[in-house]
């Protein structure tokens, strides 16, 4: 046998013994924790006040505040640099580093292109500084209501709400900083790290950071995904609790990851937000990509260890960071309402991305559709069931030997036809494309990127050879801007064989996985562009390919057509970017359970478009399960059937005809809802507010709702419950708020501030209509979201105590970037004193401004409407119709009669009035 085959099958062998431990389900063995990892264990073992350090030579300077930084205790120490900007908005960015003019041995990595440019230019320009406290502290301007304060000795910064006096947030209050400068390595330095069989070089030695961030008024801390747990962050260390692993952000491949651990899986945002009910919400970023280490803290933690050195409010929650590497790198936002949170951070790190239409609506995915007949056979029984449908997606077997961008030509023969045949329904195909290459000397792009230099090199400069899907593997540095527009160059139709115009792309793997890799991933001491060591970038390793492949399909065609990219890994700002999925979890009722809070949680760090695998990706999930699950889904911002390969078929037909029923209606309530998921998506792409909403961002005040994570909002106007248990009878339902609810079912109208036992049955989950909010639905169910372009719309009013309600509804060409130039419709309609009126929200009519729709109106629902009245006047057509009695859905199941006009048939562009009388 020749070398390369034995190579070939020994290295076979050892993958198959590695997975073989997998496929026995998650082995925590195969992941550090905080005491085998020394920075995090040396960092957790600190003393509040232990590391005491004096802020000196306060100045201002280019418009920033300047200072430098030195340990009490070692006065003759190298100074730290810190630099505090303010921003518009009220956004505070605090950096310290070490001071390059004393010629550190390597300069520390900043993250590059997470922030974005517009953030850059919002910073104000520092006039001058404030002297308090009688010297010991000096302060700057932060905005109209807030201070920022920097105390000298012991150093402390925080932000002061100038109304009440009282602090917002801060950081070192505790007096926890410390930051481990690099230094030359001395003969008897022995800074390697061994974990299992892997060794780390660690040849620029300890390089951590921690410190101490404190929030005022909390009542809760939420954010820092990814990872599956509750909402509402539970501490992890102090009095009364049991002490845990702290929160963990390193981007990792966690096979059969379990449904309650703190443990950290494919993402990771340094984002915290939080929330209580005097103060409301603020929060704080650390732009950090190294692997990073949380903990929150339990009431009266310090008191175990030592006394704080300062007074501070009892009301408050105190949290720990600590990192790997980089330097400090961080945002505070004050809030004070969960939106403006939202609005800062966004402000910072971009918006959500808005979608295509298509992409909003049902994916049906699995691994693997397994050639074209398999695909044929899957679209055709949509069609023959009526079911809708808009995506089919390929998983890594359609490839020639897991080579990305080929296809397996024997299963996959006429790919473009096949793209084609989709594509005259309105429908669009997503293939996977994993940032392992195949090192194979006949393929094009490990030949290009191995003449190029383009992959990640191991710590001794080589390429890093590790091994996935494809066997040996190398992985191109998208760290590099050159690297990452050759990487988009491949998705052109030339480079990418086989692609069309309806094909879209999904990144997997890009944590980056590999099999035989420390913690299954690259090694730290791996090299990256610019000699940045792998630990320093770890966790924007995927946010890098997220961008370059995004980047790629803007490229391909006339650069007016919006990317679709799933990806698994993610970092801050990954919502630039496209859609997130919480990977591989489990046919169970708990992984449908943790699927809302692993949701809410993305999206409250920015990542408002994601989903979770509907049905769970492993095992095979009992129809009951598989039914909830699509009741749940079709409310999830990303709507996905997927299945691993060992699991059962499960298209929405295989499980008799009353689920084939249950699992369609569910699908159709996604359907009918898109204009108003769109509408959201809108509002998320401007204001940073996230598609689906934890309650408390839409009520703050109301306690009830801060630890609740198994209801959710979706926008402003739809409460949604999940039913978690099998065989469930009856749903315990909070309902918010002092107005009413309508069932968005039956229009049963509930009181608001009450907790309901409802009766639940097969047929849907609790889903509500806030009193004060209209709808827009599309009614008449196609093959596809792109079908429905032009379909009219139903407005579902639910008017509230005073018999008033609001809603907004955009619209545009649901696929290009021309909305960019005003090329859209946005209207408002308000319902008040039985008149219902349309107002144009889009900027002036202009030149730039193409976007027209004919799509008109033709129904009007009023829930809560007495059904006395007889007719509606609409103007300026001045035609009068009767008001009747009219099916509240147009779904299988019985529908309620309620107060319908129908058919005023007014245009959804124009201006008109609606008058009930
Ligand atoms: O590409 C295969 C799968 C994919 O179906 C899944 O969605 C990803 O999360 N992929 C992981 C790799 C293998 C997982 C066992």
């Amino acid at each position: 046998m020749r070398i390369k085959t034995l190579r070939f099958l020994f290295l076979f062998f050892l993958f198959l013994c590695s997975h073989l431990t997998f496929v026995l389900s998650w082995k925590k063995e195969e992941f550090r924790t905080c005491q085998q990892t020394p920075f995090c264990k040396r960092a957790r073992s600190r003393i509040p006040g232990s590391s005491s350090l004096i802020a000196t030579d306060v100045t201002i300077s280019d418009g920033d505040l300047t200072a430098k930084l030195t340990p009490k205790s070692e006065p003759q120490a190298k100074p730290l640099i810190l630099t505090l900007s303010v921003h518009q908005h009220g956004i505070l960015r605090l950096k310290i580093d070490e001071d390059p003019s004393l010629s550190p041995p390597k300069k520390r990595f900043e993250v590059p292109d997470v922030v974005v440019p517009e953030f850059t230019s919002s910073k104000l320009w520092l006039p001058r500084l404030s002297v308090e406290d009688n010297g010991l502290a000096s302060s700057v301007y932060l905005s109209d209501g807030h201070t920022a304060v920097i105390r000298h000795d012991p150093f402390e910064l925080f932000v002061r709400d100038d109304n009440s006096g009282q602090r917002v947030i801060s950081l070192n209050s505790h007096g926890l900083f410390d930051f481990e400068q690099l230094k030359e390595k001395s003969e008897d330095d022995n800074w390697e790290e061994t974990f299992r069989s892997h060794t780390d070089r660690r040849p620029y030695g300890p390089q951590s950071i921690s410190f101490d961030v404190s929030f005022y008024g909390a009542d809760f801390v939420y954010g820092i995904p990814e990872r599956a747990t509750s909402l509402a962050l539970r501490p992890t260390r102090g009095p009364n609790v049991e002490e845990s692993e702290p929160y963990r952000l390193f981007n990792l491949d966690v096979f059969e990851y379990i449904h309650d651990s703190p443990f950290g899986l494919y993402g990771s945002i340094p984002f915290m937000v939080s929330h209580g009910k005097t103060r409301g919400s603020s929060g704080f970023f650390w732009l950090n990509a190294a692997e990073m280490q949380i903990d929150v803290l339990a009431p009266g933690w310090e008191a175990e260890s030592a006394e704080s050195h300062i007074a501070l409010p009892s009301h408050r929650i105190d949290t720990f960071w600590m990192s790997e590497a980089g330097v400090v790198d961080t945002f505070f936002f004050i809030g004070p309402s969960p939106k403006d949170v939202l609005q800062q951070y966004t402000a910072v790190t971009g918006t959500p991305a808005m979608p295509q239409m298509f992409s909003i609506a049902y994916h049906q995915c699995r691994w693997n559709y397994r050639d074209e007949e398999d695909v044929e056979h899957v679209d055709s029984k949509f069609d023959e069931l009526d079911i809708p449908y808009d995506v089919l997606w390929l998983d890594i077997e359609h490839t020639n030997g897991k080579r990305y961008f080929t296809w397996d030509r024997t299963l996959f023969p006429h790919p473009e036809e096949m793209q084609k045949k989709l594509a005259d329904k309105g429908r669009h195909m997503v293939t996977i494309v994993d940032p392992h290459i195949k090192r194979d000397d006949d393929f094009y792009l490990h030949k290009e990127a191995l003449k190029k230099g383009y992959y990640v090199k191991d710590s001794s400069g080589k390429d890093f050879d590790g091994w996935c899907w494809p066997g040996s593997s190398s992985y191109p540095d998208t760290l590099n801007p050159e690297i990452r527009s050759w990487w988009a160059d491949k998705f052109s139709y030339q480079n990418y064989v086989g692609s069309t115009p309806s094909l879209y792309i999904w990144n997997d793997m890009n944590e980056p996985s590999v099999f035989n890799g420390p913690e299954v991933t690259m090694p730290r001491d791996a090299l990256h562009y610019g000699g940045v060591e792998h630990r320093e970038v770890h966790n924007a390793y995927g946010y890098y390919f997220h961008m370059a492949t995004a980047d790629g399909l803007v490229k391909r065609g006339d650069g007016n057509d919006r990317p679709f990219v799933l990806s698994r890994a993610l970092f801050a700002g990954s919502q630039r970017y496209g859609a997130v999925w919480t990977g591989d979890n489990t046919a169970e009722w708990d992984h449908l359970r943790v699927s809302i809070p692993m949701i809410l949680t993305l999206g409250l760090t920015g990542m408002s478009f994601s989903g979770a695998d509907v049905g769970g990706f492993f095992g095979n999930p009992e129809p009951e399960l598989l039914v909830r699950w699509y009741q749940l889904g079709a409310y999830y911002p990303f709507f996905r059937g997927h299945a691993h390969h060992d699991t059962k078929r499960r298209e929405p037909w295989l499980f008799g005809e009353r689920n084939t029923e249950l699992i369609k209606d569910a699908i159709h309530v996604r359907y009918a809802l898109l204009p108003y998921f769109y509408t959201l998506f809108r509002e998320a792409n401007t204001t940073g507010v996230p598609v689906v909403r934890p309650l408390w961002m839409e009520f703050p005040s109301d306690e009830a709702t801060f630890s609740n994570d198994e209801a959710f909002m979706v926008g402003s106007s739809l409460l949604v419950q999940g039913i978690y248990t099998e065989r469930a009878k009856h749903a315990s339902v909070y309902l918010p708020g002092k107005e009413s609810w309508y069932d968005l079912r039956t229009g049963t109208v509930y009181k608001g501030g009450v907790t309901y036992k409802l009766e639940v049955t097969e047929e849907s989950i609790p889903a509500f209509q806030r009193a004060g909010t209209i709808v827009a639905r599309k009614d008449r169910f196609r093959r596809s979201s792109t079908q429905m372009a032009n379909d009219p719309y139903t407005l579902v009013i639910a008017l509230n105590s005073s018999q008033a309600a609001e809603g907004e509804l955009y619209i545009d060409d649901g696929s290009s970037f021309k909305f960019l130039q005003g090329a859209y419709i946005h209207r408002r309609f308000i319902f008040s004193n039985g008149k219902l009126i349309s107002i144009d929200l889009a900027p002036a009519s202009g030149s730039n401004r193409h976007y027209s729709s004919d799509a008109f109106i033709e129904r009007i629902i009023l829930l809560g409407q007495a059904s006395g009245s007889k007719s509606a006047l609409i103007e300026p057509s001045n035609q009068k119709i009767d008001i009747e009695l009219g099916p509240l859905w147009f779904l299988r199941a019985r529908a309620p009669a309620v107060v319908t006009v129908r058919k005023p048939n007014v245009r959804v562009a124009e201006d008109w009035t609606i008058t009930v009388i």
